[in-house]
């Protein structure tokens, strides 16, 4: 868990923003503040409360993303310019997103990845993710690349959540 003393809160695009449509630029070198942006954002996914979150999703066009997917918040991990490597299965997860609040739809996706990153202390790292963790890794470079969940589904169902958003944001303060 981070200290809360030192982190802050990050606001959350929503869906359709179209900055969350933006490519994220690789991280060059890992420094503080990509660091202090990452417990920021840890910080952020427990509190909404999520188990990942992607630098697009705060307004930061950089790639990292922060997932956490055990049941008692023990483990946050962060990933840095993360890349798929490889993808074996299939899996089928009623997904939601931090940025497209209220709405669950089953997504496809391969249901085994191995992953490389680099961790924030600029240390390159090795992955192998199944289930739900494998969905969530890939939900965030989704993020990383502008790509919604909602992009899988029907237009129909896309414009008919985007409708209903737009509403829900015009009558908040
Ligand atoms: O918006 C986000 O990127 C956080 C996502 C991450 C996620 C979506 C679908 C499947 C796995 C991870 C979620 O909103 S976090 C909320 C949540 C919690 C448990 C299960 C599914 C979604
Ligand atoms: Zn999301």
């Amino acid at each position: 868990m981070p200290d809360p003393t030192t982190t802050s809160l990050l606001a959350i695009l929503e869906f359709p923003d179209a900055r969350l449509r933006t490519k994220a630029t690789t991280i060059k070198d890992v420094t503080h503040t990509t660091a202090k942006l990452a417990n920021d954002m840890l910080a952020t996914m427990y509190e909404a409360p999520g188990i990942g979150l992607a630098a697009t999703q705060v307004n930061v066009h950089e790639r990292l993303i922060v997932c956490d997917v055990s049941e008692d918040k023990s483990a946050p991990l962060v990933l840095i310019n993360p890349k798929v490597i490889e993808g074996a299965g299939t899996i089928d997860t009623q997904e939601g997103c931090l940025s497209v609040p209220g709405f669950y739809e089953t997504v496809t996706r391969p249901e085994q990845i191995h992953v490389e990153a680099i961790d924030q202390n600029g240390n390159p790292f090795e992955l192998e993710a199944d289930g739900l963790l494998a969905v969530c890794i890939q939900h965030e470079i989704d993020h990383l690349d502008g790509k919604l969940f909602v992009d899988y589904l029907s237009p129909t169902k896309r414009q008919m959540i985007r409708k209903k958003l737009l509403k829900a944001q015009k009558y908040k303060l």
